[in-house]
């Protein structure tokens, strides 16, 4: 085994456990990020001063800004932080009422899943306005979209950025050496672990295979899984 084991050595890079990232809105980061006013490009200038706005045009067309598609399967829930900006706010006809943002998750297809709606505190030019929805059961990859569906154009608000932070799923519990997830440690997640280490594309559990818990899937793993297995514990 040892000679088994010092040959793979020499095969096996560091595979190390992925963290979700969520794609970001801002003047400086907008990348396939969609604006639906055909008027109104995405660009940093605009999106500084305030012109990507949302509402309810004169032929009832609402204005969307949609995020690009995300993977969500690791992710519990999503909050949103958003620089909103109402530049009307002071005029006779703002109402703050219609000076609503709403958060939509869509999923792949783009059918909307659930969503939240939030309204100004009060008549001012700036606002930092939070939503959070948990992320719906089973989705796998989805998107967000940003509209007013009440906001007609004086009580409209621009998005200036969009800071999106998630919460993790709870995790499972771990069982360490338990790499193929069938609920105990055997000899099968010894060739489970060794098979993904040279492949990369078996079906594994990374939290499991970490047996020694560094961090990383390596072949310290393998080893610490054999000690595991020979010691009884
Ligand atoms: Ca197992
Ligand atoms: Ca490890």
């Amino acid at each position: 085994m040892k000679t088994i084991l010092a040959s793979l050595l020499a095969l096996i890079a560091t595979v190390t456990l992925t963290v979700q990232e969520l794609p970001q809105f801002s003047d400086t980061q907008f990348e396939g990020w969609s604006y639906n006013n055909p008027n109104v490009p995405l660009d940093g200038e605009r999106i500084a001063n305030g012109k990507i706005v949302l509402y309810k045009d004169s032929q009832g067309r609402v204005l969307t800004l949609t995020s690009p598609d995300f993977t969500c399967q690791d992710i519990d829930s999503i909050k949103a932080t958003v620089d909103w900006y109402t530049p009307t706010f002071n005029s006779s006809s703002f109402d703050i009422n219609k000076a609503t943002l709403t958060m939509t998750i869509d999923d792949a297809d783009g059918t909307p899943i659930d969503s939240v709606t939030v309204t100004t505190p009060k008549k001012a030019s700036k606002h930092t306005l939070r939503l959070a929805l948990p992320m719906p059961q089973g989705l796998t990859s989805g998107r967000l979209r940003f509209l007013s569906w009440t906001g007609d154009y004086i009580s409209s608000g621009a998005v200036r950025g969009i800071i999106l932070t998630a919460a993790g799923a709870v995790p499972q519990e771990v069982i360490y050496g338990d790499a193929d997830g069938d609920g105990h440690i055997s000899i099968s997640d010894v060739t489970c672990l060794i098979d993904y280490l040279l492949s990369g594309n078996t079906p594994i559990n990374l939290a499991n295979a970490d047996v020694n818990r560094d961090g990383s899937i390596t072949i310290a793993d393998v080893t610490a899984l054999i000690d595991k297995l020979l010691s009884g514990n």
